[in-house]
């Protein structure tokens, strides 16, 4: 037995007790979704006791914890994941058998916990896994959001989203902690109040409204060491419940008001991605769990230290992109007005506890609320942050005099907008990008100013991904070959799978490289019969390009690409082409109409690609459905080629190449983000590198040039392809639909500016990149070795790498142990 707790019998009793005492049933009578139900809790009893035993450590050894504070956690599926951190995994699938039932029907039962958009909230998960697997005592705070990221459906090639209500069965792996609610206030106004006996000003907030904050906890189990951390998501609940004297007291209004934003603020994730939407809503969201899990880490601080200056030491607050900057705002109303310190002081410990992590360079993500709304719904906090920038503005002047430019630049508040990247920077101690190349653009170019005035604390955290879900999790077969040929280190240490380099030449490994790819490729090909209805060939090249919806990743490059091959194909029937099939998953948010278009296009080239027998399927689209953390993993492991196409500087890092190097496949991209760190691991050799670099793009981007009619009037591919974009090609009974497309690569009528995406200018040395993977992939040896030398070159990219440099480097926890 691997595992140290785990009996099979007890879990076995475990089981049959659980269905008995949920739905009083025998397992025979028991559904599916009962079964996974009974099953999880089992799991959970198993974990509960690790759970304390590591809570019970932390308290011993009183180590610094980070919180990472974040909006999102997309955490994917827990059962399967949990029992491999457990290693209990083989011994609960046998346990299963025994009593009748298949352990990965009864993953599939779980619902995906979707508490997140794309990079950004998955990137959070996979840190969770990776700080409780190296052994630091970590909370994750978010929200419990009733309603996550939409699920997606497809009908007649449009994207239609239905909510996904996963907490309708109840989900068995949290917990509700009631005891450690929290009041959170908004609204009302500020009484200042002077104090002679402190001779202080105290600052009363009144006629406020509240909500109290509960908290649940979700496990996060480390691999293998017995440490389980918390994610902790917080979700609301009325203060005062409906009161029928209420009427009397001539406050039924406000009853009725608190309990409705109760309701509605933890109800739906927003569902945009790299795109700022300035709701109301939104802002209580960010306060709402910012001030709770600010107040109990002090809390909990308190329970343990006397001196509260000793925050810093003890407290990392973790800054997942600006969402939760109110923090810095809110630990400073804690420390000065509950607290009773004095401004410098507060903001010393403020400025030395709180860090940011910058995912983005859009400036449509960038965060600013309007003065009015702000102040009006969190009143103290405001005052607080005109106090902070009061005092940094003197700071600016200080070092740049007379300078209005800075100012003006530099401010947290101008222009009756409160700007919470500028709010992030000044409160926190370190400041970093999510990839080489996209720190050195903070520096150079989008944060210039804060990085010549505070360059200390811009660094550099390049991503990375747990090999634990994306490959031990994913792609069994080819971690049960990985093993074979290095042994289990590769599990916690991923940077030992470069011993897999002296296979890429071996011609049997490359066969079974080979031969575990194209089993994965028909369990995709499964997946895409049994969901889309659509045959595809395992034997084709899977070429795919998975990721959120968004017009700077150029999932319209790609089909724009597929229509052109098409076009070729139907030209000159007598060349060789050899098999493809083009998968796409991504959803759109669902105000964005252009991705939404975008999806319908893929949908409608699919539609008359794959009916044209004309062409001998050798050419097939796939738009699979509801693109997701557990279709990914199947996903992922089936891959040959990873579409990662955005425009130059545009991607931060991007996570899903790291997933697909991972599994094998080779990347046909642009020099982007951290694909620029997988083409130097990997060697130019086994990518495919194409396109505008991020210097060209910023060139044209500030300087102009970029001129789309060009390559549309002298190119006659291009053309060709624009034109049946408006010609009916692909929607014969409404040629016009695809007009916004056309428009908007071209600069034509509804769109003044050029592409910003610079889509035409790299069509072409994408097309020649393309053909250098068809035959790159004609060669079966050579992409074999290419293959397997991705694999092998994929150790940079785990992110318990990138974990160890933020402790080394940002938060220096202690790391801890839990004896048995
Ligand atoms: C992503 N950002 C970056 N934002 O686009 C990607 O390059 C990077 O690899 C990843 O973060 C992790 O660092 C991202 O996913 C969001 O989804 C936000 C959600 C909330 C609204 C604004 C965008």
């Amino acid at each position: 037995m691997i595992s140290k707790q785990f009996d099979k019998e007890t879990f076995k009793e475990s089981v049959k007790s659980n269905v008995r005492s949920l739905y009083r049933k025998t397992i025979d009578e028991a559904t599916p979704q009962q079964i996974f139900q009974a099953v999880s809790y089992a799991v959970k009893d198993v974990i509960i006791d690790n759970w304390l035993k590591s809570q019970k450590q932390f308290d011993k050894e009183d180590p610094k914890i980070v919180y990472y504070l974040s909006m999102e956690f997309l955490m994917g599926r827990a059962l399967g994941n949990n029992l491999l951190n457990l290693t209990a995994y083989g011994e609960v699938k046998e346990a299963l058998e025994e009593l009748g039932f298949d352990l990965n029907a009864i993953e599939d039962e779980e619902p995906d916990p979707a508490l997140g958009n794309g990079g950004l909230g998955r990137l959070a998960a996979c840190f969770l896994d990776s700080l409780a697997t190296l052994g630091y005592c970590a909370y994750g705070c978010g929200i419990r959001y009733h309603y996550g990221m939409f699920k997606q459906e497809i009908k007649d090639g449009y994207q239609i989203e239905v909510p996904d209500a996963w907490l309708k069965d109840g989900y068995p792996f949290e917990l509700r902690r009631p005891e450690y609610a929290k009041e959170v206030k908004f609204g009302g106004h500020v009484r200042v109040v002077y104090d002679p006996s402190t001779g202080r000003n105290e600052f009363v907030q009144e006629d406020y409204q509240s909500v109290r904050a509960i908290p649940y906890d979700l496990p996060i189990v480390g691999y293998n060491n017995q440490i389980v951390n918390t994610l902790r998501i917080w979700d609301s609940e009325a203060i005062n419940d409906f009161q029928l004297d209420s009427f009397d007291k001539g406050d039924y209004r406000k009853a009725v008001e608190q309990e409705n934003l109760a309701r509605n603020i933890v109800e739906v994730l927003y569902p945009n991605d790299n795109h700022y939407a300035g709701k109301e809503l939104r802002l209580k969201q960010q306060y709402f769990f910012i001030s709770a899990s600010i107040q109990a880490a002090v809390e909990k601080f308190k329970k343990k230290h006397g001196d509260i200056h000793e925050l810093p030491s003890k407290v990392t607050f973790q800054l997942n992109d600006t969402h939760p900057t109110v923090t810095v705002a809110e630990l400073m109303r804690i420390l000065v007005d509950e607290e009773k310190l004095s401004w410098e002081d507060a903001w010393d410990i403020t400025t030395r506890t709180c860090a940011y992590t910058n995912h983005t360079i859009m400036a449509e993500a960038l965060e600013k609320w309007p003065i009015e709304l702000f102040s009006r719904l969190l009143p103290r906090i405001y005052q607080i942050v005109e106090e902070i920038n009061r005092r940094f503005l003197i700071q600016i002047q200080q070092m740049y005099p007379g300078n209005q430019e800075k100012i003006k630049k530099m401010a947290i508040i101008y222009d009756g907008q409160v700007k919470m990247a500028h709010l992030a920077i000044a409160g926190s101690y370190s400041v970093n990008g999510v990839a080489r190349l996209h720190t050195e653009i903070l520096k150079n170019k989008e944060l210039k100013d804060f990085y010549e005035m505070m360059p200390q604390k811009f660094n550099n955290k390049t991503n990375g991904i747990t090999q634990r879900r994306f490959l031990l999790h994913g792609n069994p077969l080819l971690a049960d070959w990985v093993t074979k040929h290095i042994g289990r280190d590769w599990i916690t240490d991923l940077s030992q799978i470069s011993k897999l380099k002296i296979y890429a030449d071996d011609e049997k490994a490359q066969q079974e490289f080979m031969n575990i790819k194209y089993q994965n490729k028909l369990r995709l090909a499964k997946y895409i019969q049994e969901h889309n209805g659509i045959e595809v060939d395992p034997r084709s090249i899977f070429d795919v390009q998975v990721k959120r919806l968004h017009e700077y990743k150029r999932q319209l490059l790609n089909i724009l690409h597929v229509m052109y091959l098409y076009n070729k194909m139907k030209e000159h029937p007598e060349l060789d082409f050899y098999p493809r099939t083009f998968i796409f998953g991504a959803k759109a948010s669902a105000g964005y109409h252009r991705a939404k278009l975008i999806i319908k296009l893929i949908n409608s080239v699919a539609d008359v690609v794959n009916n044209d027998a004309s062409i001998k399927g050798k050419l097939k689209v796939v738009f699979i459905e509801n693109y997701r953390v557990s279709n990914a993993e199947i996903i992922f492991a089936a891959a040959d080629v990873s579409e990662q196409i955005s425009t130059a500087s545009k991607e931060a890092s991007g996570t899903g190449n790291m997933k697909f190097m991972l599994n094998g496949a080779l990347t046909i991209g642009t020099m982007d983000g951290a694909n620029v760190e997988i083409v130097e691991e990997v060697g130019a050799d086994n990518a495919f590198i194409f396109g505008l670099s991020s210097d060209e793009v910023i060139n044209f981007e500030q300087n102009g040039g970029y001129d789309p009619n060009f390559y549309f009037n002298t190119d006659p591919d291009i053309r060709n392809v624009l034109m049946q974009l408006i010609n009916g090609t692909f929607s014969p009974k409404d040629p016009e639909r695809f007009r916004d497309l056309y428009n908007s690569l071209l600069n034509t009528k509804s769109s003044d500016k050029p592409d910003t995406y610079f889509t035409l200018a790299d069509f072409k040395s994408y097309a020649k990149a393309q053909e250098q993977v068809e035959a790159a992939y004609r060669d079966q040896r050579g992409w074999a070795k290419s293959a397997i030398l991705n694999t092998a070159s994929s150790g940079k990219f785990s992110s318990d790498r990138t974990i160890q440099e933020y402790v080394d480097e940002i938060w220096h926890l202690d790391k801890v142990v839990v004896e048995d």
